[in-house]
């Protein structure tokens, strides 16, 4: 590499977090009676204090900004917020308050999400997603956070990756409530998904400047066997059930089928984007098996002959593919909404593949926008290990280091170049070669990374 890779002025350079995972002691949430229950994470981890936002968030706050972070991705915690049904806490509200101030003194932009996976118990126990009154309730709740928090908050994520907590908690049902069912599955994403709708007009009529956008979680899904025309039709059906019917409806209004049974527009939900959350990670293939009945005979898996990073309790976390990246950029660019890369990252406790991780997903995400799309920021996930859900604290994806038991702090390597990606607003080649020579030789997975594009694109 002998030029820099620019990105223009004003481009974010951020990272993300979400509320149970780095806050604590989030006692009256579902996640928090899950993780409580034997079996459920992976070696019995609990949350506990977390990376201790809820007393501390600041410290990590001044980490965010010796980065050059010009933004900063966290969610809110609506089991703080409306701990009872009906009942909001203002000092919860005032600890919100001073988190935001706290990074607009730092020169850090917040970006917030209302919904990331964690509901309050009252809720859950009145059927969470499944129940259709959840949507109003969740609007309620919106309306009380904006009416409070609005002026801090130019941007705002609806809800985080809608297709992965119906899939996670009513399909494979390794998330709360562990149900194993797609009907409920797509009645939840369905549900979901008005909810945006809903949020995205309250938001709007409390604040017109607000930008509100919508999470997803794109995987690009390639057939197990791409000369099986049944494993390359299943990949097309998983694609279109998991990319499209998670993000489209946002843009045209339509519930289809299986999302209703009686397909026809939510009102609320058309065009309610004004961006794109694209969440990347890795690719996923998909198979055609008997056994898998209860997943429509589909068996999913990790690309053959492809750099995986840290495995998790059931192999790898994914495969290393940065093409993918530029995929999802590529998909979204379709609903015509500038798009932000609101997740990216990798869990690898010893840093030896984050850097070059890093820099060639940027790589792809500068290609793409020099070929005019319109991404406007990049949010590393994540600034710090956190709770990584039903993996416990197993999987490490965060720029800094944390020690569980004395909460120490450690920069990485990786996090040291991703702050001075960040500083110089570019990709310079005195920063490849200092902390990863080899990131931008595509070496990973050419063969698969031009097949997957070829195939979906
Ligand atoms: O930790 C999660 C996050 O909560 C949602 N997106 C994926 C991340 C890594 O698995």
């Amino acid at each position: 590499m002998t030029t820099a890779l620019r990105f223009p002025q004003g481009f974010r350079w951020g990272t993300a977090v979400s509320s149970h995972q780095v806050e604590g002691n989030n006692t009256n949430n579902q996640w928090w009676a899950w993780e409580n229950v034997p079996g459920h994470i992976w070696h019995g981890d609990k949350s506990g204090i977390a990376c201790n936002w809820w007393k501390q968030a600041e410290r990590d706050f001044d980490l965010a900004a010796q980065l050059n972070q010009n933004s900063l991705r966290l969610s809110l915690e609506w089991s703080r917020i409306e701990p009872e049904e009906g009942f909001f806490d203002q000092s919860a509200l005032r600890r919100y308050r001073r988190m935001l101030e706290e990074l607009h003194s730092r020169g850090i932009e917040p970006m917030v999400t209302l919904h990331h996976f964690t509901n309050p118990l009252w809720l859950e126990v009145k059927g969470g997603w499944e129940n259709p009154d959840t949507v109003k309730k969740f609007r309620q709740y919106v309306v009380r956070v904006v009416e409070y928090l609005g002026d801090l908050v130019p941007m705002w994520c609806t809800v985080n990756e809608p297709g992965t907590y119906a899939l996670e908690g009513y399909l494979t049902g390794l998330f709360p409530p562990g149900k194993k069912s797609f009907s409920r599955a797509f009645r939840v994403l369905a549900n979901l998904l008005k909810a945006h709708g809903e949020a995205y007009r309250a938001i709007h009529m409390l604040d017109g400047k607000a930008r509100v956008g919508l999470v997803k979680n794109l995987r690009p899904l390639a057939p197990q066997d791409p000369s099986s025309p049944t494993d390359v039709r299943l990949a097309h059906l998983f694609s279109y059930l998991f990319n499209d019917l998670g993000l489209r409806p946002a843009v045209d209004g339509w519930l289809r089928f299986p999302l209703s049974f009686r397909p026809a527009p939510f009102g609320p939900l058309i065009d309610s984007l004004d961006f794109v959350g694209v969440n990347y990670y890795s690719p996923t293939t998909v198979g055609f098996s008997p056994k898998a009945y209860r997943m429509l005979f589909m068996k999913w898996g990790v690309p053959e002959g492809v750099e995986v990073s840290d495995s998790g309790r059931y192999g790898p976390y994914g495969a290393i593919v940065p093409e993918g990246i530029y995929w999802a950029i590529k998909y979204a660019s379709q609903f015509g909404k500038p798009i932000y890369i609101t997740e990216n990252g990798i869990p690898d406790a010893d840093d030896d593949q984050r850097p070059r991780f890093i820099l060639s997903h940027l790589a792809q995400v500068h290609r793409a926008m020099s070929e005019g799309y319109d991404v406007r920021g990049y949010y590393y996930w994540s600034l710090i290990d956190n709770f990584e859900w039903c993996e416990g604290w197993g999987l490490r994806f965060g720029l800094i280091a944390l020690d569980t038991k004395t909460q120490k702090r450690t920069l990485r390597h990786s996090g040291e170049m991703y702050g001075k990606i960040a500083g110089e607003n570019a990709i310079t080649p005195e920063i490849t070669s200092e902390y990863a020579p080899k990131a931008m030789e595509n070496g990973n997975s050419p063969a698969f990374a031009e097949s997957l594009l070829r195939r979906f694109t």
